[in-house]
């Protein structure tokens, strides 16, 4: 047996010892039950990890848990290592066809003093729960209670599972570019608090991010600029491509956007032939929306935008494409609902389910296809009508892009002020959209006021986090008082991460 579970309060007090209730531990998002056993597994150099070998995926998910533990710990365990003699204690992580919960996310952890088993149906369930135990590894290591440094985990057991298949997160690319590495580390913080959804937003007035083979000016000309003037940039397929697989390999899929018939003048003034509304377009580096179209008549139009999905298709194996389809105020009612009806058929012949945002539910579209909720109730309805899954994002509660106060550095304020309390106290299910239409949640990043990580990150944290245990975790588990403190537990791994956080006067930051 381990001293330290023994060893007096008194001596408790005086070394800080880290809590051995499980129930005590910050996790986000909140599981759906624990239960504590009130002792702890010692994490040390005598731990080793065992996966199942003959599903695919776990081995994987162990390589990835022992990285993120080396990072934190600086402990050595193997995986899957045979004839280790000084092993003591086993994390083992199994594909298992019985636990309480079947579903591809759910898993199961027990934490006992000589073992911790992760129980999973699929691997990206095992993935999810080796988050949470990420997060129960505490970060200071005791090392007054044993020859060797050990990090208490409390035991007990973890019975999880999410509310909504669908977290998600957005970042426009288009207004300011983020280059590769900058979305492989949102990518990262997304994924530790469960996000299974990135949406890019890979074109608007302003930017074309991202290559097209049959369409080469749409980056070298669409691509030129931002907001600010600043010097724009894009995606090759094969950057795209080393996002979408390092998204994969953390079970997190990439949407991508490119939106139309609106917020189209970069695509305009690469092909002068698809605009529609009437002026000669030119490089734009403002922030107003609403003033492009593309012609919805020409039938090269629709050529062009075959090409422009067929080829984003081709190498994004999430099942959906974002068509985009918001504030299309320059194009003639009529002409958007033709447009969208043609586009729709385009996805789906490429084998994609259409996402909208709202106000394509006005056009005929196709029950399987999605809209994403931002501000008009009267479109969401018409979706409900349809029988379309919604994506809830409503601007006065998930918009990322917005000012926390008045005071906030970066932002704006078109829809409300969002403190992180605003962004965390509301109920997805409680706008009147029925649960079983509800998809999920996602929060959108609007990059106008924002050009580098360090911005992005202020804006999105820590609200994103909220966001997480919103889409995670169920109504009767989430309560704000409970939860701050749970946020302000997070600022040691922002700030190992180097996230520069908001720092919320409403959280009392550890
Ligand atoms: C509205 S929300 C937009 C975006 C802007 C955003 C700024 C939506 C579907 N369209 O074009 O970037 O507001 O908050």
């Amino acid at each position: 047996t381990l001293a330290f579970i023994a060893c007096s309060e008194e001596k408790k007090e005086r070394i800080a010892m880290p809590t051995t209730d499980l129930s005590k531990v910050s996790l986000i998002p909140k599981p759906l039950k624990t239960t504590p056993t009130n002792s702890a597994f010692a994490l040390d150099q005598f731990t080793a990890i065992y996966t199942s070998k003959n599903a695919t995926g776990f081995e994987e998910v162990g390589t990835f848990l022992a990285d993120k533990l080396k990072s934190k710990t600086n402990l050595t365990i193997p995986v899957n290592s045979e004839g280790a003699n000084t092993i003591e204690r086993i994390i083992y992580i199994n594909q298992s066809d019985s636990i309480d919960i079947e579903a591809p996310e759910a898993y199961q952890l027990y934490i006992n003093q000589d073992s911790i088993i992760i129980n999973a149906n699929t691997a990206e369930g095992a993935f999810r729960g080796i988050q949470t135990l990420r997060q129960l590894v505490p970060i200071e290591s005791n090392d007054t209670l044993a020859l060797q440094k050990i990090w208490p985990v409390p035991s007990g057991k973890i019975v999880d599972n999410p509310n909504f298949g669908y977290r998600g997160s957005m970042l426009d690319v288009a207004r300011h570019f983020f280059s590769v590495d900058d979305v492989k580390k949102y990518i990262d913080l997304l994924a530790y608090y469960k996000i299974n959804v990135l949406h890019l937003h890979l074109s608007d007035d302003q930017g074309w991010r991202i290559e097209i083979k049959s369409w080469p000016k749409l980056t070298e000309v669409g691509g030129s600029t931002e907001v600010g003037g600043e010097s724009g940039g894009f995606y090759t397929q094969e950057d795209y491509k080393e996002i979408v697989r390092y998204a994969a390999e953390r079970y997190m899929t990439i949407i991508p956007e490119i939106d139309m018939p609106g917020h189209t003048n970069a695509a305009s003034v690469s092909y002068p032939f698809l605009n529609g509304n009437g002026k000669t377009p030119k490089l734009y580096e403002g922030m107003r929306v609403g003033f492009s179209t593309f012609d919805t008549h020409k039938d090269t139009v629709y050529t062009f935008i075959d090409d422009v999905v067929r080829e984003i298709s081709a190498i994004t194996p999430g099942p959906y494409f974002h068509v985009g389809g918001d504030e299309s105020h320059v194009t003639k009612k009529s002409d958007y609902i033709y447009f969208i009806n043609k586009v729709e058929k385009i996805v789906q012949k490429h084998g994609k389910r259409m996402i909208g945002w709202d106000e394509v539910a006005i056009a005929d579209v196709d029950s399987t296809s999605i809209s994403q909720w931002w501000a008009s109730e009267e479109n969401a309805k018409k979706a409900v009508d349809k029988g379309m899954k919604i994506i809830i994002s409503p601007a006065k509660k998930a918009y990322l892009d917005m000012e926390y106060d008045t005071l906030s550095k970066f932002g704006l304020h078109w829809a409300a002020y969002i403190p992180v309390d605003t962004a965390y106290v509301w109920t997805p299910e409680e706008y009147g959209i029925p649960v079983e239409n509800i998809l999920g949640v996602e929060a959108p990043l609007w990059s106008e006021t924002i050009s580098n990580i360090d911005e992005l990150e202020y804006l999105a944290f820590p609200r994103i986090i909220g966001y997480s245990e919103l889409s995670w975790s169920i109504k009767e588990n989430r309560n704000w008082e409970d939860y701050k403190i749970r946020l302000a537990d997070q600022a040691p791994f922002l700030d190992r991460m180097d996230v520069k956080y908001y720092p919320s006067p409403l959280i009392d930051w550890k």
